[in-house]
């Protein structure tokens, strides 16, 4: 009978992921994602009023009771909604993506599945979602909801995986109850807060083994937005129901922070994400921040490997980005400015990506962005009929010779660019 049962499970849930075709106006969204390029990741909740990172309740071994005890004192008076997106667009980002809950459970909407949210159980009382949508909306950028699918405080989620054994709570819980109050968490985020770019899934990795009704909860997110990407940074390759995949702190095929021993890349848009100090959540400690040249140089790989870079702050208790991080999406913005061509709706160049640097193109044109190249002479393979060369940033000619087998540019040391040398190769017909 359990044989039957799982038997009947399974094909069910088979048939549900097979049977998904994603809407006209999903992969419609899909091309606008890729084009965009480059997007704003935002860890905040109130774990920021410690200044430790969002994994404090875990890592510091805190108690749920004194955890609560900081929901008092997250009175951010000083979020602009206005002055964060009009930030975001003058770092020539094109996207948000904001914790709508973390792995600690809190809400940064007026949930009705749960007083801990920030509209309930803090003295600021706003919704934070629902400015920054409507400020999205008027600046015309597209709004993402990171969702935690672990949940260290939801009694019902249970058993535990992994993490968040010390928090005091009770040893008992219905998952299912947990997963129907998540259901109805996002059904209010994709409900009451307009038009949402996606859904950028993270946690499920901590009970890799758990049955986590995958195929509801994105049937149910398709249906009430067909529109709306699903992404999960399962660290593994793309479930059915997903629209794009996503890297932590790594580029796609590499492993360097060892989140993805087991990914591999799939055939959906891309994305990669990656923090500017060392953390996602804000830490007042933490004072190794990569400078915007670094920045840059990943934008500019991340587009080479076809993906979005998706780009972290850690916003204060007080609703105020830290200035180590304005200072650089500002440098990043003036950049784009000059350079976005060769990134905003691209995708990876003839050339796989390589140590000096990587390629882009449009219909028409190759990017050659040289990043990390000593010589004078860049030799290229074959990169198909090309009829001349130019510098992206002064339109002068680049010397260029056909070899057998690919071509040579020749970048004197006067024309280099020490953040990125672009040569603009027109396409033949
Ligand atoms: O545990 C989280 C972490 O706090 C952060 O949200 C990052 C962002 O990619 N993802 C998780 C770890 O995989």
């Amino acid at each position: 009978m359990l044989i039957k049962l799982t038997l009947a499970i399974l094909f069910a849930a088979l048939a549900a992921a097979q049977s998904y075709q994603p809407a006209a106006a999903n992969l419609k969204m899909r091309q606008w994602f890729q084009d965009a390029r480059f997007g704003l990741f935002i860890h905040w909740g109130v774990y920021s009023v410690l200044g430790d990172g969002e994994w404090v309740l875990n890592n510091k071994k805190m108690t749920l009771t004194d955890y609560e005890k900081l929901a008092p004192q997250f009175n951010p008076t000083e979020f602009n909604a206005t002055e964060w997106v009009a930030m975001v667009k003058d770092a020539g980002m094109k996207y948000i993506t904001i914790t709508s809950k973390h792995h600690d459970g809190f809400a940064m909407w007026g949930t009705k599945q749960s007083p801990w949210n920030i509209v309930d159980a803090t003295p600021y009382k706003k919704d934070v979602l629902k400015m920054l949508a409507e400020e999205c909306r008027k600046q015309g950028i597209k709004l993402f909801f990171y969702h935690s699918h672990l949940d260290w405080r939801n009694p019902d989620y249970f058993p535990l995986g992994r993490t968040g054994h010390n928090t005091g709570r009770q040893p008992a819980g219905d998952f299912n109850l947990y997963l129907d109050f998540m259901d109805n968490q996002l059904r209010e985020l994709l409900t009451g807060y307009g038009e949402i770019g996606g859904i950028w899934f993270d946690g499920w990795w901590d009970k890799p083994t758990a049955d986590w009704r995958l195929e509801k909860t994105y049937s149910l997110i398709h249906s009430l937005q067909p529109a709306a990407l699903i992404g999960n940074n399962h660290h593994r390759k793309p479930f059915a129901g997903e629209d794009f995949q996503m890297f932590e702190k790594d580029l796609p095929g590499q492993n360097t922070a060892g989140f993805n021993a087991e990914s591999e890349i799939g055939a959906l848009p891309l994305e990669t994400c990656d923090t500017i100090n060392k953390a996602w959540g804000y830490n007042s400690k933490d004072k190794q921040f990569k400078s915007s040249a670094q920045l840059i140089q990943y934008l500019v790989r991340s587009a080479g490997h076809g993906a979005n870079f998706l780009l972290n702050v850690g916003p204060m208790p007080n609703g105020k980005i830290q200035p180590e991080f304005g200072d650089r999406l500002r440098e990043i913005g003036v950049w784009m400015r000059k350079n976005g061509e060769s990134v905003y709706g691209t995708r990876g160049g003839p050339v796989p990506p390589r140590a000096w640097g990587v390629t882009t193109q449009t219909a028409t044109k190759i990017y050659v962005h040289v990043v990390d190249w000593p010589d004078e002479v860049l030799a290229l393979p074959d990169v198909g009929a090309v009829t001349g060369a130019t510098l992206l940033s002064s339109g002068r000619k680049v010397e260029m010779t056909r070899l057998a087998g690919g071509l040579a540019l020749r970048l004197p040391r006067e024309i280099r660019d020490p953040v990125d040398t672009i040569v603009v190769l027109e396409k033949g017909r």
